[in-house]
């Protein structure tokens, strides 16, 4: 078992014993093991496992928490958390996902009105029963009916990061196996989207059939939806992710590939065209109507140019315009995750970073980076340690010393500065002027009316040292809506101002979302993309915000890590 998922059972167990007003104690015992956890650099099932080493030797793990992570190791949950949910069935832990309510309203509810579903709340909530509560009121009503709403389109999806770990492990498994000519993932993945919802694998070669076999058999499958000739369906590991599996036939895998990836719409106006030109599009391949003869199939291009088209990238195939680009020669030429030179959001353990300045720079330099920028928190974020302007000031000089006795790459002194309540910046303009580049973020107030966030953001924009607006929309995928402001309005003063647009390659925030991208570049904005890595690991989901970008229709000219150092840094010192 992972730690992200260790970490996910204590806080679950301790929510539920929030639910039920236990003591406080237990509950953030709980809460802190699950922090040390989810960021320990090594796995915890294996310091369990191993005799040589004791978990009570990591800081803020204690005798208590070492019964309770052997017992998860055995058998992947624990006494404590059987009795709460014997107490209170599994959907009272879908109600602690719906926005807005805490565990104490929780309990509340389901004192009140018995609330013991989302359906519960829903309907609590339509009988206006939820304003009556105390200290609830109408306005919390109707926030927990949107959140409902957004708790059901996300159900049952995947972050895209999860679905490729997942994919790439099986599919180099299948590889493996003897007989086997390609495999690859197709579906909503090889589109890139921000979350899947199930994955789905195309395999071909004489051996394609062990590798259905394969995954009927395979040890983290759970249940077996269905197995046929040429596809086998099953619900795969702890999260019971879908993953179907194709064996197809060598002269179809391109049909084949281009039928599974999608998305629907794509294919339903590719089919509508073929048929217009007197063909017929399958998964098969595209054959001369009347006839069973097959005019292309085994490879997308032959597919897609037979049909008078230019391939396709899979990332922009949600038919909003790819057809026409692609028949009038048109398609942007995408950006790609190599021509990235630099990153431009991370932290360090100067705030809540777990790695130094200099092993982020010996990491990112591995990447083949030229250069970087180290963005750590500003004071308003009290909790993670910002920093304030004395601090502000000595690092913006302990960078440039340090460029001069030899780093690995170019080291940018960078902050990411908390966006006030008010929009003012959380740092005073003569220390952020000695930094090379500044991001603004809004790390609080996310429930403003729109009006209010939309005035805020722009008040920030007019901040003289800002660079880059972070994260702009502050969504948190599966968990957390964007907030609400005039995108258009800030889009707009961004590319006046010349202020970049961030788009952060985190796989939980992805955000700039890709309609949002393509959005902004028609309104004339230029982009960066980062990964506000918090360690050095997380330097490598530079990839997810490159798929973002693509399925934005960016290219490397509109990105401005893209540029070499040299013009790179004539560019931050040049802006108006
Ligand atoms: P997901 O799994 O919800 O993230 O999204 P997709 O796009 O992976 O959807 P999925 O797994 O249901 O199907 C994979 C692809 O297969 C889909 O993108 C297009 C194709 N496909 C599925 N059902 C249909 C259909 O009814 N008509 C057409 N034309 N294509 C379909
Ligand atoms: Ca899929
Ligand atoms: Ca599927
Ligand atoms: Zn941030």
């Amino acid at each position: 078992m992972e730690n992200k998922q260790i970490a996910h059972l204590l806080h679950e167990t301790a929510d539920l014993m929030e639910v039920a007003g236990e003591d406080g104690f237990r509950i953030r015992s709980y809460r802190n093991a699950a922090a040390v956890i989810s960021g320990y650099p090594e796995r915890i099932t294996d310091i369990v496992c191993n005799p040589e080493k004791k978990v009570t030797d990591i800081p803020g793990i204690g005798k208590g928490i070492a019964f309770v992570l052997a017992e998860i190791c055995e058998r992947g949950s624990f006494e404590r958390r059987d009795q709460m949910l014997a107490k209170y069935p599994a959907s009272a832990l879908e109600l602690l996902k719906i926005q807005g309510l805490g565990p104490k309203s929780i309990a509340l509810l389901y004192e009140h009105h018995g609330v013991k579903s989302v359906d519960d709340l829903e309907r609590i909530c339509h009988d206006h029963k939820l304003r009556e509560m105390p200290r609830m009121g109408a306005k919390l009503e109707e926030k927990v009916l949107r959140s409902i709403e957004a708790y059901r389109k996300s159900a049952g999806r995947f972050l895209l990061s999860f679905g490729r770990r997942t994919a790439d492990n099986l599919i180099e498994e299948f590889r493996a196996l003897p007989g086997i000519e390609r495999v690859e993932a197709a579906g909503s993945l090889r589109r890139g989207r921000e979350t899947i919802g199930d994955l789905d694998i195309l395999v071909t070669g004489p051996g394609a059939a062990e590798a259905l076999n394969r995954i009927v058999a395979h040890p983290a499958s759970q249940e077996l939806l269905g197995q046929g000739q040429n596809k086998a369906s099953v619900t795969f590991g702890m999260e019971r992710l879908q993953v179907d599996v194709r064996a197809l036939p060598h002269e179809s895998f391109g049909a084949a590939m281009q039928y599974f990836t999608g998305s629907k719409e794509h294919n339903v106006a590719l089919r509508t065209d073929a048929i217009k030109q007197g063909l017929t599009l399958n998964e098969y391949g595209l054959f001369a109507v009347g006839g069973n003869q097959r005019v292309a199939g085994e490879t997308e291009i032959e597919v897609y140019e037979r049909l008078g088209y230019a391939w396709i990238p899979p990332e922009i195939r949600e038919n909003c315009g790819e057809f026409e680009a692609a028949r009038n020669g048109t398609l942007p030429h995408l950006i790609e995750l190599g021509e990235v030179r630099g990153d431009l959001h991370m932290h360090t353990t100067a705030t809540d970073g777990r790695a130094t300045l200099r092993e982020m720079a010996d990491a990112a330099a591995a990447l083949g980076y030229e250069y970087i920028a180290i963005t750590d928190h500003s004071k308003a974020l009290a909790m993670a340690n910002g920093l304030d302007e004395e601090r502000v000031k000595s690092f913006a000089r302990e960078v440039r010393e340090l460029n001069r006795d030899g780093l690995p790459l170019r080291v940018f002194s960078g902050l990411e500065c908390d966006i006030l309540r008010d929009g003012d910046m959380d740092i005073a303009e003569d220390a952020l002027a000695e930094l090379d580049l500044v991001i603004g973020s809004v790390h609080s107030y996310f429930n403003l009316e729109s009006r209010e966030m939309t005035d805020r953001l722009m008040r920030a924009l007019e901040s003289p040292s800002l660079r880059i607006l972070g994260h702009a929309t502050g969504r948190i995928l599966l968990q957390r809506e964007a907030y609400s402001f005039d995108f258009d309005r800030i889009a707009s003063k961004a590319a006046e101002r010349g202020v970049f647009l961030e788009i952060n390659a985190s796989p939980e925030r992805l955000d700039l979302p890709s309609h949002l991208v393509r959005a902004a570049k028609s309104k004339g904005c230029k982009f960066t993309i980062s990964t506000d890595a918090h360690r050095t690991a997380h330097l490598h989901n530079m990839r997810y915000g490159v798929i973002t970008a693509r399925r934005g229709w960016l290219e490397a000219s509109d990105v401005l890590n893209t540029l070499p150092l040299t013009e790179f840094e004539a560019r931050l010192r040049n802006l108006p």
